[in-house]
Order: structure tokens, then sequence, then C-alpha cells
């Protein structure tokens, strides 16, 4: 891994409909984010929060893509912040907000590699379009952006598509899939660790496989970590908590063999609702899991 890194807050949360969400930034680096990585020894550079054009009233309409357009210019100035980054040879690392930003993050990354791989750490598939949203929230929507499938304004932002392949994806965790994307997974193969298969197998398993694969697959590896992967007793600050996900144990589990494994390249986190948590409990437990994967056991 890098070690420099370059910290961009994205205090983002147009892209779904429970406020809060935008305070994730502020939780996370009260939580200790920049000082956990720089007693591994990082060079950290924190650049700020990017600036969220937010309405004072925020119109829950009906819309088939809520907030498109401040959705669309937060994703543009992320996107070209984290490319300008990476060209200086340092690691991004994006605090969000809500999952919609991972639209810029992978535009801003994207460009440097010939075979990103993803990870999607989540509840969710995040693959759902304008056509198959039930809700018209951009965050149920970065994946399927990014494999260039919706709205061209989402596909086709920092002007390319598609920004990654369907077979180098992996999400785990996912146990709340719309029809739409359980369709698009079968119909792409894309790579899903469901809590079926990480109860059947475990999680070293599953991570075993993951790193394998990625190794033959990929030139880099970028990590998208929704909080809400996580079991909402144990994570209790997401915008949609969904029962029965990864435990804290198995989390950093994950995090350690990612960190053994030197194959991340990018990181963001999101969906840290500070509102709706328990004193902090779920930034806490964010900055841990960060802890894990930069290496805090092998140090
Ligand atoms: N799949 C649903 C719900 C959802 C997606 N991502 C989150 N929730 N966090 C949707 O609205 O697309
Ligand atoms: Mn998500
Ligand atoms: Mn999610």
């Amino acid at each position: 891994m890098k070690d420099k890194i370059s910290l961009i807050g994205v205090p983002m949360d147009l892209g779904q409909s429970r406020r809060g969400v935008d305070m994730g930034p502020s939780a996370l680096r009260y939580a200790g984010a920049i000082e956990r990585l720089q007693n591994l020894n990082f060079d950290i550079h924190d650049l700020g929060d990017i600036p969220i054009n937010r309405p004072g009233v925020i119109e829950d309409t009906d819309s088939k893509l809520k907030n498109l357009e401040q959705v669309i210019e937060a994703n543009e100035i992320l996107a070209k912040m984290v490319d300008e980054e990476i060209k200086k040879d340092r690691f991004p690392l994006i605090l969000g907000g809500d999952h919609s930003i991972a639209i810029g993050s992978l535009a801003g990354i994207s460009k440097h590699y010939e075979n990103l791989g993803v990870i999607w750490y989540d509840a969710h598939g995040d693959l759902n379009t304008s056509d198959t949203s039930p809700s018209g929230n951009i965050h149920g929507m970065p994946l399927a952006a990014s494999l260039g499938l919706g709205h061209e304004r989402l596909t086709n932002l920092y002007n390319y598509a598609p920004k990654i392949k369907p077979e180098n994806i992996v999400i785990i965790g996912a146990r709340s899939l719309d029809p739409g994307e359980k369709d698009l997974i079968k119909e792409l193969g894309i790579k899903v660790y469901t809590m079926h298969e990480i109860d059947r197998l475990g999680m070293s398993k599953v991570l075993e496989e993951t790193i394998n694969y990625f190794k033959e697959h990929t030139d880099g590896v970028h990590l998208s970590l929704d909080l809400d992967g996580l079991d909402p007793t144990e994570a209790p600050g997401v915008g949609t908590p969904v029962l029965g996900g990864m435990t804290y144990r198995e989390s950093h589990l994950a995090m350690e063999m990612l960190a053994e494994s030197n194959m991340i390249t990018s990181l963001e986190v999101v969906e840290v609702n500070p509102i709706l948590d328990e004193k902090n409990k779920t930034a806490t437990l964010a900055v841990g899991l960060m802890g894990s994967l930069f290496g805090e056991k092998l140090k």
C-alpha cells in the first residue's frame, strides 16, 4: 500500500432521503480517522470537504433520479480531485456521504487502471437504474452507473464510460436486492457473496476466494465500504439498516486479510449517519476497520 494518503470528505446526503449522512466526514474525523493512520506512519493530507450544493429545502420529489444535478456536480468535483491525487502517487481515501459518491470516486480512479477490481461491501447491490429503482435514490445506483447502465449523465460522468467491468466486481454482504438488481447480477454474472454464502463458507474463505480471484484479474482494487454492510446492532448509525449483517469481528478479519494481500489501492467509507447513531459508535467502528485495513495488525 502507498505510504501517502489523501483524504477527501464528501458531505453528500442528496443521493438518498434521510438527512444526516452529510455529517459522515465530520463524524469519521471526530472518531480519529486521521490520527489512526498517522499512528501507522502514513503521510496523510486532509484535503477537507468538497462543496455540496445543498438547497435549504430538499424537496422529496417522486422523481426517478432525486437531486440529479447536485449529485452530478459533487461527483464531477470528486472525480477530478481523486484523479489528481492518484497522479501525485497518493492513495485516495474518500469519506462520505451517501453511496452515490462512488460514481465520482470510480470515475477518478478507474482511468488509472486497465482492470480495476471493486469490492462492494454492502447490504445492498446498488445496481439499480432509474428504470428499476424503487426509490429514485441515486445511492442505490452507483455500481450500475459505473458499469455503464442507467441515466447517461451518471454513466458518462467525467466523460467516459464504462468505468468498470462486471467480471471485476465482488459484492460482499448482500441481503437486500431488488428484482432488477437480481436480474442484472444473473445477466452479467457478477460475483456476489450474500449473507448465505458468508454463513456457509465463513468470512475467511470468502476473502481468500476474493483475493485469489482479484490476483488473476485486476491491476488495482477499490474497496467501497458501506457501513450498512455490517449488522445494525453493531453499526446502527446508517440510513438503511438491514438485519442479519456482517459482524464487527468478521469485518475486521476481512480488513486484515485485505491488508495482508496488499492489493487495495483506494478506499471509500460511506453511509455513516451520526444522527441515527449511538454516541458515534458507527464512525468509531468504521475508523477501527480503517486501522485494520491499513495494517494495524502488521505494523
Ligand atoms: N435498493 C434500494 C435501497 C437501498 C439501496 N442502497 C441503500 N438502500 N442504502 C434502492 O433504493 O435502490
Ligand atoms: Mn451502498
Ligand atoms: Mn447499503
